[in-house]
């Protein structure tokens, strides 16, 4: 039986009955458009963010004036709800209310809004307290059509707390040999994800490495499974790396996908630790998945013990596309502030969603100090504090070795391209593959185009006959047209709203 609706609110020609509040039709249960979010306006258009308020950036679309619905989400993420609060007093509304001070109207019930946040609101060191206000109940507003939250801009007092990855560019870089040459990174993702054994899994490895890549990684879904167990794993993949070191001379690197439940890191972590292999092996989380609050202290293990970590974004994208969701650069900020070394960020040329301006973005979110505002890419102005090092960009899905050009074109050399199906699917074998993925490389730290340097190189030109060259003019093509129209791009976006962002709806 369900509760009965309290008289005092519902009271009068607008009462509900029962069947009303079953079947969600009751006008009461709609915001009321006639006063504010429960008796106060959380519009505040004069409102000037200071350097300790977050601002977010949002798009929003609903079956009320956009006014409402903004304040409505500002409540709903702050101190309000939707009636007046007997208990709410002027020191709670004055210190730790959202405000919302910018709004650029798209229609009569939708638009673009920024709200900020006094860093009083936060419990600041949990995050999972800060997602679950300012991203948190707002998406289940039944007046909401469409609620995407593109971007954050995280007040520098905030950042403080967060050490930032520990070795980052430099330090990934050390560990592979690079500093001086400054030459990208090249790797590939052992496949079929699953199902080898650990012996064939490193054989594998072994022939990567020897065609001179850098690093191998696990699969996203590849951990401690029956048929390859992590140890098992570990222990062949790190003779493997051995045995081909002393061919290349190169310091190769295995990214070791420990996700899993917090303790059983913890443990494998030690195990790492226990064997001394910081200087080959690159701790690997599927950071979306295990969530903020354990990867934050699976880092702070990790840095301990001064291992590298490797992001991984498995199951980012189904909040990241769509008409409800939040924009993977609000994730990226946080993996850079919690400290992962290297991490992906996607291509803008490969298999997965992103066009290479919108990739182009993320890359600056992983490597730069001061990010200024692309309305049109939903990306605020922020900086990042001198402390928080940069992150070392991986673009990985659907590259082969006549992609390089195109992938050095939009990331330029502090980078790491990961390539499995294009290594593994060469006609030549793993090892041949690989070689592949190195030449274009070389051929790109000398200058030449990988066509004209395949002609001295087989098993690059192999990879081009087989998977095509994807030319390097397509990506600074795009790249000059966003430079020439930032202007009337960001003009597009306010006039059309979300519909209207071109470049980051590719
Ligand atoms: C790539 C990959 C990576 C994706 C992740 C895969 O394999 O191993 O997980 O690149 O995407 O499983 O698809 P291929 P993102 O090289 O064979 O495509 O980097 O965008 O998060
Ligand atoms: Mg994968």
């Amino acid at each position: 039986m369900r509760r009965p609706w309290p008289k005092d609110v519902g009271s009068g020609p607008l009462a509900c009955s029962d069947q009303q509040m079953i079947n969600n039709t009751c006008l009461v249960w709609k915001i009321r458009d006639t006063m504010p979010y429960g008796g106060y306006s959380y519009l505040d258009m004069k409102y000037k963010p200071t350097d300790n308020d977050f601002v977010v950036m949002i798009w929003a679309k609903g079956s009320l004036p956009i006014e409402k619905i903004a304040e409505a989400i500002a409540a709903e993420s702050s101190v309000g709800s939707w009636t007046k609060l007997k208990t709410m007093n002027d020191f709670v509304w004055k210190h730790y209310r959202a405000r919302v001070f910018w709004m650029d109207k798209v229609g009569k019930n939708a638009g673009f809004i920024k709200i900020a946040y006094p860093i009083e609101h936060f419990d600041a060191k949990n995050i999972s307290q800060f997602m679950a206000s300012v991203l948190g109940n707002i998406f289940g507003l039944k007046e909401l059509d469409e609620l995407y939250i593109y971007d954050i801009s995280f007040p520098i007092k905030y950042q403080k707390q967060f050490s930032g990855p520990c070795k980052g560019i430099e330090g990934i870089r050390k560990m592979a040999g690079t500093l001086k040459t400054r030459r990208p990174h090249v790797g590939t993702i052992v496949k079929p994800k699953v199902g080898l054994t650990a012996k064939e899994w490193a054989h594998v490895a072994y022939e990567a490495f020897a065609g001179g890549l850098d690093l191998v990684k696990d699969d996203e879904n590849l951990v401690d499974q029956e048929f390859c167990r992590w140890k098992d794993r570990l222990h062949e993949v790190v003779k493997s790396i051995e045995k081909a070191g002393g061919e290349t001379g190169q310091n190769h690197l295995y990214s070791s996908n420990i996700s899993d439940r917090y303790c059983r890191m913890i443990d494998r972590i030690d195990y790492l630790n226990s064997m001394g292999l910081q200087n080959n092996i690159v701790v690997m989380l599927d950071v979306y998945v295990m969530g903020m609050g354990a990867l934050q202290d699976v880092l702070e293990h990790t840095k301990k013990h001064r291992f590298a970590t490797h992001g991984h974004r498995a199951g980012f994208a189904a909040a990241n596309r769509g008409s409800f969701g939040i924009n993977f650069q609000i994730y990226e900020k946080y993996y850079r502030m919690l400290g992962i070394d290297q991490m992906h960020i996607g291509t803008g040329v490969g298999k997965m969603e992103g066009s290479p301006v919108t990739i182009k973005r993320l890359h600056d979110i992983a490597d730069q100090y001061h990010l200024k505002e692309k309305f049109y890419l939903g990306s605020l102005d922020m900086r990042f504090s001198d402390h928080i090092n940069p992150m070392l960009s991986i673009a990985s899905g659907g590259l082969d070795a006549g992609r390089v050009d195109a992938l050095l074109a939009l990331h330029g050399n502090d980078t790491n391209f990961q390539a499995g199906a294009g290594v593994h699917g060469h006609p030549g074998g793993t090892r041949k593959g690989a070689m592949s993925m190195r030449q274009a490389i070389d051929a790109y730290m000398k200058g030449i185009p990988s066509p004209k340097y395949a002609k001295t190189h087989p098993e690059l030109a192999t990879a081009i006959k087989l998977w095509g060259y994807f030319d390097p003019k397509k990506v600074l093509h795009e790249l000059a047209y966003e430079k020439a129209n930032a202007k009337k791009l960001t003009a597009l976006a306010l006039r059309k709203g979300r519909s209207g962002m071109e470049l980051a709806n590719e």
